[in-house]
C-alpha cells in the first residue's frame, strides 16, 4: 500500500523562489521580503570584493611624504580610464593639528592637490599631474583641496572638491565643496572659487562640513550626495545627504530628508536599474552594506557583505544618463590608510573587483564566507590600555566564579 502524501510540516529542502504560503520567522520573512533573492548569488547587488595592487603609482618608498587617496568614480574617455584623487606631497607625513604648520600637514589630506591618472585596462596607471592646485590665501581652498569626484554634463567636465580654509583637525573636518570646470578632463581646470555645495545653517547636522561629493545625473538633474559627520565627537553619526541642481554650477537645493542614509563613509553610489545603489562602507548600524533607493531618496539595505572598498571609486558607464535600465558595476579604485606606523603614515590607491551586475549570469564574486587570515584579526588587538582595564575588572568580576 502507498503512503498518501502529507503536506510538509517542515521548511521545504528545495529553497522556494518566492515566499511560501506557510506560518514563517521573521528572518525568512525578511529573506523572501528584503532582498531581491533568498540566495546572495542571486541577488545582484550582493557582491563580495577582490582587490589588487596597483603598478604606476610612486609612494618614495612609503616614507609617508606621499599619499593618494580618496578616487572618484572612473571614467572611460577615448578608450583610456580616468580618475582624479587627494594627493599629498609634503615635506613630513601628518603630524595632528598640533604640530602643523604651513609645510607640515595635519592629517593625511591637509595641504593637498588634486591629481590625475590614466589607465588602459585599470591595473596599470600613469600619473598625468595636478589637475587642481591650492589656490593662493584667502581663496577657497587655499589650505587644501582634496577628496574629488567627477562631472560630465553637456559636453563639460566639472570637478567637485573639499575646499579647506584652515588645517583640518584644528576644530574638526570642516570645509565646504566648491567646483572646478574644463572643456577636457585633461585640463586646464577653471575654478569658480565658489561654495558651490555650502555647509548647512547653524545647528544643522552639516553645518561644518560637506565631505566626498559625489555627483550622478539622474531624472535630468545632478544629484551629488555627500558625507557629513554630526554630533560631538566622540559620540558622532556619520550620515550622507543630497542636493540637487539643475546646472552643475547651482544652485544645489539639499534633499528636506537629509541625511537620506544613515551609514557610510566615502560612501560611493552608482545608477542600478532606474534607480541608485549605494556602498556603505564603514560607520554606522548600517556599515557593510549595499543599499538600493528607487528613487535617489529613499534607501534600504539590499544586502550585507563585508570586506568592502574603502572611498570607492567604482568604473560606471553610464554615471549621467539619467539612469535608465543601468547594468550596474563590476571594479574600481579605492584606498588603504596605513595607519600602523604615525611616523609613515599615509593612504595608497588599490583596485577592486566586484559582481553588482543586474542580470549578472555570472556567479563569481559572490562568496558569503569570507575568510580572513589570523593576521586580520589579530591586527585589532587590544591597546595596553583597553587589555590592563580588562584584566583588572576580570580580576574583580565574581560573577562567573
Ligand atoms: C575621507 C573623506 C573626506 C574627509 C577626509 C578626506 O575619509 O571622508 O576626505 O574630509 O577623510
Amino acid at each position: 500500500m502507498t503512503k498518501s502524501k502529507q503536506p510538509l510540516s517542515s521548511f521545504p529542502w528545495n529553497i522556494p523562489a518566492t515566499k511560501p504560503d506557510r506560518p514563517l520567522s521573521l528572518a525568512m520573512q525578511r529573506l523572501y521580503e528584503n532582498y531581491a533573492a533568498p540566495r546572495p548569488e542571486d541577488n545582484p547587488l550582493f557582491s563580495s570584493f577582490k582587490y589588487t595592487k596597483v603598478e604606476g603609482l610612486d609612494y618614495r618608498n612609503n616614507d609617508g611624504t606621499v599619499s593618494r587617496r580618496d578616487p572618484s568614480k572612473i571614467i572611460k574617455v577615448n578608450g583610456c580610464y580616468y580618475m582624479w584623487y587627494t594627493k599629498r606631497d609634503t615635506i613630513s607625513p601628518p603630524r595632528g593639528a598640533e604640530h602643523c604648520s604651513d609645510t607640515v600637514p595635519s592629517t593625511d589630506w591637509d595641504l593637498a592637490e588634486i591629481w590625475f591618472a590614466t589607465s588602459k585596462d585599470g591595473f596599470t596607471w600613469e600619473e598625468q599631474g595636478v589637475a587642481i592646485k591650492r589656490p593662493e590665501k584667502p581663496l577657497l581652498g587655499w589650505r587644501s583641496v582634496s577628496t574629488p569626484d567627477i562631472l560630465v554634463w553637456e559636453g563639460k567636465y566639472y570637478l567637485y572638491y573639499q575646499a579647506f580654509m584652515e588645517a583640518s583637525g584644528l576644530k574638526g573636518d570642516h570645509c565646504p565643496v566648491t567646483v572646478s570646470v574644463s572643456d577636457s578632463p585633461d585640463g586646464p581646470w577653471a575654478p569658480t572659487h565658489e561654495q558651490t555645495v555650502p555647509n548647512g545653517e547653524a545647528g544643522a547636522w552639516d553645518q561644518f562640513s560637506i565631505h566626498d561629493p559625489y555627483p550622478l545625473v539622474y531624472q535630468g538633474k545632478i544629484y551629488l550626495y555627500y558625507k557629513a559627520a554630526f554630533g560631538e565627537r566622540p559620540e558622532y553619526l556619520v550620515g550622507n545627504g543630497l542636493a540637487i541642481a539643475e546646472h552643475p554650477l547651482g544652485p544645489f537645493k539639499k534633499h528636506p530628508l537629509n541625511p537620506v542614509l544613515n551609514s557610510g563613509h566615502e560612501t560611493a553610489f552608482f545608477p542600478f536599474e532606474n534607480g541608485i545603489a549605494a556602498l556603505a562602507t564603514r560607520n554606522g548600524n548600517e556599515n557593510n552594506t549595499i543599499q538600493f533607493s528607487p528613487d535617489g531618496v529613499q534607501f534600504s539595505i539590499a544586502s550585507v557583505t563585508s570586506m568592502m572598498p574603502v572611498a570607492a571609486g567604482p568604473f560606471i558607464p553610464n554615471a549621467f544618463n539619467n539612469a535608465q535600465n543601468s547594468e550596474g558595476i563590476q571594479w574600481g579604485m579605492c584606498h588603504f590608510s596605513d595607519k600602523a606606523d604615525p611616523t609613515t603614515k599615509h593612504s595608497f590607491i588599490a583596485r577592486f573587483d566586484c559582481n553588482l551586475m543586474r542580470n549578472g549570469s555570472n556567479k563569481e564574486l559572490k562568496e558569503t564566507d569570507v575568510i580572513h587570515s589570523p593576521d586580520v584579526f589579530f591586527a585589532q588587538a587590544l591597546t595596553p590600555d583597553e587589555r590592563a582595564c580588562r584584566e583588572e575588572q576580570f580580576s574583580i568580576d565574581k560573577h562567573y566564579d
